[in-house]
């Protein structure tokens, strides 16, 4: 009888369908991601305001994201959506308040089943511990810049310093460490930084206060063009930011020339957040910031509406600004481990923000709105063996393709309950095989700070439809193309009449494609009733 011949392990691949590229060693992942980190305050996108090396560095090496959006822009919502790969409305952290509900199935999870080793360092904010971490220390809630404390696997601890560092330090210690060469690693680490109340490095605000940004052309904006949404939120510097604790005058300062702050919350969040300092954080703190407070002190009689909101407005992006510096020096800090230890090639370096962020356009810091400045989130992506450096993409991609995208990366397949698509083709250079045309977006945490009504809605490159409900009743339309600020509401123009009644057939297909319905609205209105948040 004639020797079986026994094929080789590639012939077999290739009769089982699988490519050669299937047998190549999976990648690592290091998902960085900040905190209300707004793409206008990052080099690569426009550099009127900082310079972002680092961050710059992964979009050169890599691909520029120009339309990347969440789909729910606020903090919890969006990191629950990035870990399941699911709307809000289905995995049902729709807002801050409520936990996570942890029989949601994550793709760290699916990860650490396929072989990763994972870890997460930083800013989770879902009132309970992640799932599928090999490795975790997190901030309780939105956690502290001085001297913060972390919740670990081991039990709380408190850890001296800035929390920007403290987070890369923890980050490049597992890294140096704790990472076992056998196996590919999923590393989420994730900034506190920029968000409120945007409290700077040392070494940062000594230099940040020295300077001056230009103003947004917005900063005025009367609202007048827009629905009852735009002129009822409260998140504007004028009226809304508060000297003290955003601004960071001395409470007592402020007291003196008669500020009031609602219900002394700015004088008791800029209290609690200085007295965590220790005493030589707090002299540097007051050799900056005492100059400050008196400068303010002696100009502040004197100054109108308009005066007033451009010294907030400067005030707001040097610390903000400052914020920032920290997190890019820091992931060049990562970015540089990377290099030494020879894991660049191969490691899928992504960095984004939970949502994006006002800088002061139509005179408003926060987010919440469908509306571009915190709908749209930075994204950019480094990964040498698959990306072509200096690629861009204006696709509109959203937070909730990450799971699909590293599961894919990874080999893993993909629960059919995920309602993103893989980055895969963006990635590496196939944009004809993705076809997405409109994406969907839904914010619900009203009644609640900030007072950004509930509303849904569709975005396509050239319009955003979006309707306000609960306690009103309107509908909006953008031309995006024609009016890219966002000024005027042309829903009931009759030249967009058409655009009106195709768009709302799509936002219902688009309701029904990923599963939200009038009913769902109505049950998480129930569920803020049950919890008595409103009446
Ligand atoms: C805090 C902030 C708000 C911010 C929310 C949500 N106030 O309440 O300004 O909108 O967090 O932010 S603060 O003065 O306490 O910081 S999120 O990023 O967590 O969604
Ligand atoms: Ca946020």
């Amino acid at each position: 009888m004639k020797p079986m011949v026994l094929p080789g392990l590639a012939t077999l691949l290739m009769a089982a369908g699988c490519t050669e590229k299937q047998t190549e060693q999976r990648p690592n992942i290091l998902f960085i991601m900040s905190d209300d980190h707004a793409y206008q305050a990052i080099s690569a996108y426009s550099n009127h305001l900082l310079e972002t090396p680092n961050i710059d560095r992964i979009a050169r090496e890599g691909i520029l994201f120009s339309n990347a959006c969440v789909t729910n822009s606020i903090c919890a919502p969006s990191r629950a959506t990035i870990l399941t790969g699911k709307h809000t409305h289905i995995h049902g952290k729709i807002d801050n308040n409520f936990p996570f509900d942890t029989s949601n199935v994550t793709f760290p999870q699916l990860l650490q089943q396929a072989g990763y080793q994972t870890a997460m360092f930083g800013k989770l904010h879902f009132g309970n511990n992640p799932r599928g971490f090999d490795e975790f220390m997190i901030l309780p809630d939105q956690g502290d810049y001085y001297n913060p404390d972390f919740i670990t696997p081991r039990g709380d601890t408190v850890i001296h310093g800035y929390v920007t560092d403290i987070i890369t330090d923890l980050t490049l210690n597992w890294l140096r460490k704790e990472r076992r060469k056998d196996q590919p690693f999923l590393m989420m680490y994730l900034h506190k930084a920029p968000h409120r109340e945007w409290i700077p490095a040392e070494r940062h605000y000594r230099a940040f206060t020295q300077r001056t940004f230009p103003e947004p052309a917005t900063l005025f904006d009367d609202y007048a063009g827009r629905g009852t949404a735009a002129h009822t939120a409260e998140m504007n510097l004028l009226r809304h930011m508060t000297v003290s604790a955003d601004n960071k005058v001395y409470p007592d300062v402020a007291r003196e020339l008669g500020i009031k702050e609602p219900s002394n919350w700015g004088y008791n969040v800029f209290n609690s957040k200085y007295s965590r300092m220790d005493s030589t954080q707090k002299a540097h703190w007051d050799e900056v910031y005492g100059p400050i407070s008196e400068e303010f002190a002696r100009t502040y009689p004197a100054m109108d509406d308009s005066a007033f909101m451009r010294w907030k407005y400067q005030r707001y992006m040097q610390d903000y600004l400052a914020c920032i510096a920290a997190v890019d020096e820091n992931i060049g800090r990562v970015l540089d481990y990377l290099d030494e230890a020879g894991l660049l090639e191969n490691t899928i370096v992504v960095y984004t923000s939970d949502q994006g962020f006002y800088l002061g356009e139509h005179g408003w810091f926060d987010k919440r709105f469908i509306y571009d400045e915190s709908f749209k989130t930075p994204l950019v992506i480094r990964w040498p063996a698959k990306i072509a450096a200096g690629s861009r993409s204006e696709e509109m991609v959203q937070n909730l393709d990450f799971a699909q995208t590293f599961l894919e990366a990874a080999g893993v397949p993909a629960p059919a309950d995920m309602q993103g698509e893989s980055l895969m083709p963006l990635l590496t250079g196939h944009p004809e095989k993705w076809n997405r045309e409109a994406v969907y977006y839904h914010y619900y945490e009203y009644p609640s700070v900030h007072m950004v009504k509930r509303h849904y809605g569709i975005v396509t490159r050239e319009f955003k439809l979006a309707h306000f409900y609960y306690d009103v009743d309107e509908w909006e339309l953008y031309d995006r193309e024609k009016d890219p600020m966002e000024l005027h509401n042309v829903y009931a123009d009759p030249a967009y009449a058409e655009v009106v009644a195709d768009l709302k057939v799509k936002l219902e297909k688009i309701r029904r494609k990923y599963k939200d319905s009038d009913e769902l609205d109505q049950h998480y209105i129930q569920a803020y009733r049950d919890k008595n948040l409103i009446k």
